[in-house]
């Protein structure tokens, strides 16, 4: 049986994930009004893996016997100064995600839950690589600042991504 404070955090992990996917995805809007419909692409293919991460939350909770809670989503923000303070923006909620990633990952030692230890470590090595990703683009973008030409190449470069189920 999960202990009730792990399942908690799970529960809200898979709600705040939920709220990544409405995050990227208002990011999404924010660059196709910008006409960037590659950058529109690349969050909308973020939104995506953030819903399948938080199914994946959800499914385990219940195959854990835990009812997953609902909890309200926020309202993302809607404006940006520029494209390199999206990117900032999606730098540090990724560097928050982690910290709640690792609690729960904590959580689960503390309570010798070796099976959720197990589930929760392959978000530990995702957020690696989402923290990595995330720190190239805003690096890109800052470089870039408002060049058209240089801005059009990225464009076309993130219109490329596709979304892969991870699961
Ligand atoms: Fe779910 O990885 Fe981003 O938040």
């Amino acid at each position: 049986m999960i202990k009730d404070s792990l399942a908690k955090a799970l529960s809200d992990q898979f709600n705040a994930e939920y709220y990544s996917a409405y995050l990227y995805l208002s990011m999404s809007a924010y660059a196709d009004r910008l006409g960037y419909k590659g950058i529109a692409n690349w969050f909308a293919v973020q939104a995506k893996e953030e819903l399948a991460h938080g199914t994946h939350i959800y499914r385990y909770l219940l195959e854990r016997g835990v009812a997953p809670s609902f909890q309200d989503v926020k309202a993302p923000q809607a404006a940006y100064e520029s494209l390199q303070a999206v990117f900032e923006k999606v730098l540090a909620h990724e560097r928050q995600v982690t910290g709640m990633i690792n609690r729960i990952a904590s959580l689960a030692l503390d309570e010798k839950d070796h099976a959720a230890y197990d589930f929760i470590r392959w978000y530990v090595d995702e957020q690696v690589e989402e923290e990595s990703e995330a720190e190239d683009l805003v690096l890109k973008f800052s470089r870039i600042g408002d060049n058209p030409g240089l801005l059009y190449q990225i464009d076309a470069q993130l219109a490329a991504r596709r979304f892969t189920d991870p699961f």
